[in-house]
This record gives structure tokens, C-alpha cells and sequence, in this order.
């Protein structure tokens, strides 16, 4: 199945033609717990396992989505208009072209990230999905939380999981189609559960994602252990988000990390997102929690790395982390 009949399906029996002139859209990023790293159908952007996030409340992607007749899109981010040839206009372009239909629509998406875009925060994650809610309202589809998962994952895999604020569980599915291949959010919540953005590194990665995963399959030995190590944190942090057993959350979700990084490490070519800084935080992390601070970890497609802690050590983690920004995924306000 291409991705045209993807949308095709998904839109069955809905107006191709919009009804309203704008429409905007929120959709907050997220840090997989248990990550996703790997695909079994490149161009439907299927998953090989299942993963696990938690998004970052009002971190996120904020897009406005208008109608264009100048016969070609436009995209603004954070307030500049982003050139034809760089990688984020490709990239929307590619996506948007599933959306003209027969009208040959053309579209403006004017852009508001609080989170820096390619950096391993997820800022495509929050993009399409914002982009994708956008469109439902422009069209008027009022499609389903799961169709509109599904149609973000096509821009984006860790994007089905940015519709919902909250743990999200991306289910891998089995499907050729992929239709069974969405997320949906757990009911738990934590209000105690802090994340803390530890930026070292804000430009922008040399190694996509998407490049990255597809070095990562084709030549890593220890990518075969990969899915086992995925279905063994799954149950573990869902079991301890259900007990709100923190220690075994933070574990988990760190080994999970340093797993896929050790699979990067071991391509051919080897794929190594750290720097300096970054080893260097992990060591601090290390030696905090020897000396009995509960705090743990997690690191995705770039330097960066996002701690976990509960509420009750903010003013320990901050002494340590001054620079950290402070993320509160259960706490309206913040947040929500
Ligand atoms: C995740 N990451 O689960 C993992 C962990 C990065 C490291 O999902 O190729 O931008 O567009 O499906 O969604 C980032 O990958 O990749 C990602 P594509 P995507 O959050």
C-alpha cells in the first residue's frame, strides 16, 4: 500500500474540498520512555516494535494553516520563512502533497515551536501532529484520535504519538496496511513526575532520525536484540507507571536509552549523537544517584538529554543542573 491509498482510506466519504479559510492547531512533543528506532516499512513509516512517550506538556508546536493561491507553499517557523531547499520545506512539501486533491490547493503553515527544532526533542513529532489536527479542522474531516495518529505518523513516526498530552503507547500493529499501527494515551497520570530539558548542544543534528534508524537496521549486530529489549521495558514501565514505582521507571527507561545508543555506536559506519557534554552529565547523573538522589536520564536522536525526577528533588536537580528547564507533564498550569 502507498501512502496515497493510506490517505485515501482514512479519508473515505470526507469533503476534499475546505471549508475554512485557517485553522490552528497545538500539539505538545514527546520523549519516548521505551523509544522507537526502526522500521519495517520505510514509506508508511511502520514501526518494528511498539514504544512508549510522555509528552511535554505546553512544549510544543503551535501551526496555523491557511490556503495559499501563489502555487506553492509556504512555510514560517518561529517567524521565518523557511527557504525552498532546506530540509523542513522538503519535508512539509512532501507531506502537504497528499492534502491537494483535486482543488491543487497550496497551503501557508506559519509555526510557533517551543522546542528547538532538530535538536532530539521531538520538534517534527509535535510539527506533524499539530499539522495534521490543523488540516482535520480546515476540511472539517472530524476524523477519529486514531485515524488522525495514523495520518501523523506518515509525516512522522513519533508524531502519532503527539496528539495526547500524557503517557502515550504507540502500538506497533501488524498490518501490511498499517491501520493497526497507531497510538492511543494510557489513563495513568503522575503529577509528581518532572522532566528536566537539559540543552548542550541546540543546533542541528548532522544524522536524521530517519537516516539514522536505517543505519542503525542495516548494519548493527546488536540491532537483533533490539526488539526483545523494547517488549521487556514495555511491561516493566507500564507495571511502573501503574505502581508509581519511580526507581524502576527511571531505570528502565535509561537502560531503553543507552540500549538504542549502544546500537547506533555499533553501525557501520558508528553513529554517536553525545558530545563531550553529554557524557559529562551522564557521568554527574551517575555520581548524584550513587550519593541517593533519585534521578535518571533519557536521551533520543541528539545531545541532549531530558532527566527524570519526581517533584519533591526539583531544588537538588536545579542545584546540580542550573541551566535545566523544567517540564511538568501532570501539572494544569504548567502545562496542560
Ligand atoms: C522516539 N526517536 O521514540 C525515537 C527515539 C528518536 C529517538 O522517534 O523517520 O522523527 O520520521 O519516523 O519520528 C525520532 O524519529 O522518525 C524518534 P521518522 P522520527 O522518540
Amino acid at each position: 500500500m502507498t501512502v496515497s491509498d493510506c490517505v485515501t482510506r482514512l479519508l473515505a466519504e470526507r469533503a476534499l474540498c475546505p471549508v475554512n479559510p485557517s485553522a490552528q492547531a497545538f500539539a505538545p512533543a514527546n520523549i519516548a520512555l521505551v523509544k522507537y528506532w526502526g522500521k519495517r516499512d520505510e514509506a508508511l513509516r511502520l514501526p518494528v516494535t511498539a514504544s512508549l512517550s510522555l509528552s511535554l506538556a505546553n512544549r510544543g508546536t503551535t501551526t496555523k494553516i491557511s490556503l495559499l493561491d501563489s502555487g506553492y507553499d509556504r512555510v514560517i517557523l518561529n517567524g521565518e520563512v523557511i527557504a525552498a531547499a532546506h530540509p523542513i520545506m522538503k519535508r512539509a512539501t512532501a507531506f502537504l502533497d497528499y492534502f491537494r486533491f483535486d482543488g491543487d490547493y497550496h497551503y501557508q503553515l506559519d509555526s510557533t515551536n517551543t522546542v528547538p527544532v532538530g535538536a532530539g526533542v521531538a520538534s517534527s513529532a509535535s510539527a506533524f501532529a499539530a499539522v495534521v489536527q490543523a488540516l482535520d479542522q480546515l476540511f472539517d474531516w472530524q476524523l477519529s484520535p486514531q485515524k488522525c495518529s495514523i495520518l501523523a505518523r506518515l509525516g512522522s513516526g513519533s508524531a502519532c504519538r503527539s496528539l495526547w498530552h500524557g503517557f502515550v503507547e504507540w502500538h506497533c500493529g501488524e498490518q501490511v496496511d498499517g491501520m493497526d499501527s497507531y497510538a492511543e494515551p494510557l489513563t495513568d497520570t503522575w503529577p509528581q513526575l518532572c522532566v528536566g530539558l537539559l540543552f548542550l548542544d541546540k543546533t542541528m543534528k548532522a544524522v536524521s532520525s530517519s537516516e539514522g534508524m536505517r543505519l542503525t537496521q542495516r548494519s548493527s549486530p546488536f540491532y537483533t536484540l533490539w526488539p526483545q529489549q523494547v517488549e521487556e521495558a514495555l511491561i516493566e514501565v507500564k507495571t511502573a507507571i501503574a505502581n508509581k514505582d519511580f526507581l524502576t521507571l527511571g531505570a528502565c527507561a535509561e537502560r531503553n536509552a543507552l540500549a538504542m545508543h549502544a546500537c547506533m555506536l555499533t553501525a557501520q559506519p558508528p553513529l554517536l549523537y553525545s558530545k563531550a557534554a553529554t557524557v559529562e552529565a551522564m557521568e554527574k547523573i551517575w555520581q548524584l544517584r550513587r550519593d541517593g538522589l533519585p534521578l535518571f536520564f533519557t536521551q533520543d536522536a541528539g545531545a541532549n538529554l531530558k532527566l527524570l525526577f519526581l517533584s519533591q528533588h526539583y531544588a537538588d536537580v536545579f542545584a546540580a543542573f542550573p541551566t535545566l528547564e523544567l517540564v511538568q507533564p501532570f501539572v494544569k498550569g504548567d502545562s496542560l
